[in-house]
Order: C-alpha cells, then sequence, then structure tokens
C-alpha cells in the first residue's frame, strides 16, 4: 500500500479502435486534449500538489484481416503489449496513468501493466483490484462467441479466460482475481456474463443496484472490494455507463444510465484512496455528437478522478 497520494499524473492516449466495431474512440484521445485535459489537471495539480505530463499517444496498428476470427487478435495482442511496455514505464518511474482509450481492448494493457507493478513492488502474490464501471462487464470470450468484439473480453481476458495469447500478456496470468473486481452500473449483460458473474462471486451492481442502494453506497462497497487484500486498484472507466441523454456519444445509447452527478460520486469516492494506481477513460466516441458535451464529461470526471471537488 502507498502512503501517499499521487504525486505525478501522465496522460497516456490509447488510439486503438480495432475492438469496437464502430471506429471512432480512436479520436478521443486528441479531442480530449483538444478539451484541455492536461490543463485542467495541471490547474488542479497546483490546489492539491500533484503534477501531470502528457506522454502523448502510443500508436495503433492498421487493421489487418477483417474476416479473420477471433476479430483482430493478431493486432491487439501486438498493441495491448506495446501499451503494456509503455505503461510500465510510466508506473516504474513513479507516475499514476491516465489512459485515454480508445475502445475498451485497453484495458487488457492497463491492469496488466498495473499487476506486473505491483508483483514488482510487493512480491508475486501481490493482488491488483479492478474498479469497473461500465454498462457492461466485458466478460465474453470468443471461444463462446466467436463473433464477439474483442473490447467486450477485457475482463474474461485479465482473470485468465479467453484467449491464451492476450490472458497471458506480459508472461503472466490471471492478471486478477474475481473477488478484487466489482462493477458499477451494469445494464447489458449476456449469458455467458451473467453466469461467470455468479459462478466466481463477483461483486456487480447494476443500474438498478445504484437506484436501490444509493450511489454512495455502491461505491462504498465497491471500494472496499477492491482495496481489501489488494496492493492498489485500476478505476476503469467506461463513458457508456453514463445516460446517454447526458453523454451521447458512445456506441450503445442504453437509457437507465448513471447521471454525470452519480458518475463524479465514483470518481471522487476513488480519489479519496491512496492505492488507485492506474486510471483509464474509454469509448468516448466524439464523431457520434456535434458539440463536445461527452469529451467534456470525460474531462470531467478524469478531474474528479485525480482529486478535484468543488469545495
Ligand atoms: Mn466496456
Amino acid at each position: 500500500m502507498s502512503s501517499a497520494r499521487a504525486k505525478h499524473y501522465e496522460i497516456i492516449g490509447a488510439p486503438f479502435e480495432l475492438g469496437s466495431w464502430k471506429p471512432g474512440c480512436a479520436e478521443a484521445p486528441r479531442v480530449l486534449r483538444e478539451r484541455r485535459l492536461e490543463k485542467r489537471l495541471a490547474f488542479l495539480g497546483e490546489r492539491l500538489g500533484f503534477s501531470v505530463t502528457d506522454g502523448g499517444d502510443v500508436e495503433a496498428p492498421p487493421a489487418g484481416d477483417p474476416d479473420a476470427r477471433p476479430k483482430h487478435m493478431a493486432e491487439t495482442v501486438s498493441y495491448c503489449d506495446a501499451l503494456m511496455a509503455r505503461l510500465g514505464v510510466c508506473l516504474g518511474e513513479g507516475r499514476v496513468p491516465i489512459v485515454v482509450g480508445g475502445d475498451h481492448t485497453v484495458s487488457i494493457a492497463t491492469a496488466s501493466a498495473a499487476a506486473r507493478s505491483l508483483r514488482e513492488a510487493h512480491g508475486e502474490e501481490a493482488r491488483l483490484g479492478l474498479l469497473y464501471v461500465d454498462a457492461h462487464p466485458d466478460i465474453e470470450t470468443p471461444q463462446v462467441n466467436p463473433e464477439t468484439d474483442m473490447h467486450a473480453t477485457s475482463v474474461a481476458h485479465l482473470l485468465g479466460r479467453g484467449r491464451e495469447e492476450l490472458a497471458n500478456l506480459g508472461g503472466f496470468a490471471p492478471k486478477l482475481r474475481p473477488v478484487d473486481v466489482a462493477f458499477i452500473g451494469l445494464r447489458d449483460v449476456v449469458t455467458e456474463e451473467r453466469e461467470a458473474i455468479r459462478e466466481l462471486g463477483m461483486l456487480a451492481f447494476a443500474f438498478t443496484d445504484v437506484e436501490r442502494l444509493g450511489i454512495v453506497e455502491v461505491c462504498r462497497r465497491a471500494l472496499e472490494r477492491v482495496t481489501a487484500g489488494t496492493s492498489g486498484f485500476v478505476l476503469s472507466f467506461d463513458i457508456d455507463v453514463i445516460d446517454p441523454s447526458e453523454a451521447p456519444a458512445v456506441q450503445y445509447p442504453e437509457p437507465g444510465g448513471l447521471t454525470f452527478r452519480e458518475a463524479a460520486v465514483v470518481m471522487e469516492c476513488a480519489a479519496t484512496s491512496s492505492d488507485l494506481v492506474a486510471i483509464e477513460m474509454v469509448e468516448v466516441n466524439p464523431g457520434l455528437e456535434t458539440g463536445h458535451r461527452t469529451a467534456d464529461i470525460a474531462v470531467s470526471l478524469i478531474w474528479s478522478a485525480v482529486g478535484g471537488t468543488m469545495l
């Protein structure tokens, strides 16, 4: 466990979109920068005592054979490998990465890099927590659904399921134990995922649980889960968890999502922990909106995740 809040953050763009059926997420790092992500964080850092740097992008490879199954597996493995290496440098130098996707496939690299970093610091038994804030749990596997897009398999691969070449990224697996994961905001879950959540005993809060329990209680339980017995946790935020009436620039605009205010509470809650080792914001698809409403929400939420509060 780290004893102090992060002093250095590094923005790393991950413009990878081959894990998703609809292009556009690759534009998000550029657009979030245009919306003054670094400046807003740096200004906050002057108040709170941290620095922020922009480490640029880890460039994505071109698409290979569109008919290959699983979809874009070779490109996904090579990209996650490169991103994991880049994040390893960032973590190794004591910075907290802020990964701006790209689609949610990039979380395989983010959590793998974080897991390796914790193992290096605390030994091979070190455990990584994952706070996964998303409308989808992303526990599909290509074995059960050969047509699945890779961004729907991230958590499965981190748990050591799915395809070996991706699950074993960095030469070890699994990256996570099911008991160290918490989901917030689920509202689109397929059968394989529902069964996995049940069988593996994963902590999952559907959108209706947020209504029933309230976001503060959901956050309290989720944070407890991802920090108990772990050496650090990753906050992985998929913008599609927010209701499309507020964040329309997503692939699957389904009603019933979190409000911006609830999402900000999640971020503020995560930010209270000194165990937060990496932050990611994924699936913003700027081309699906006119204006910058969703991108601006994403920037504001990152601001909250690094400790930004109104008062
Ligand atoms: Mn996702």
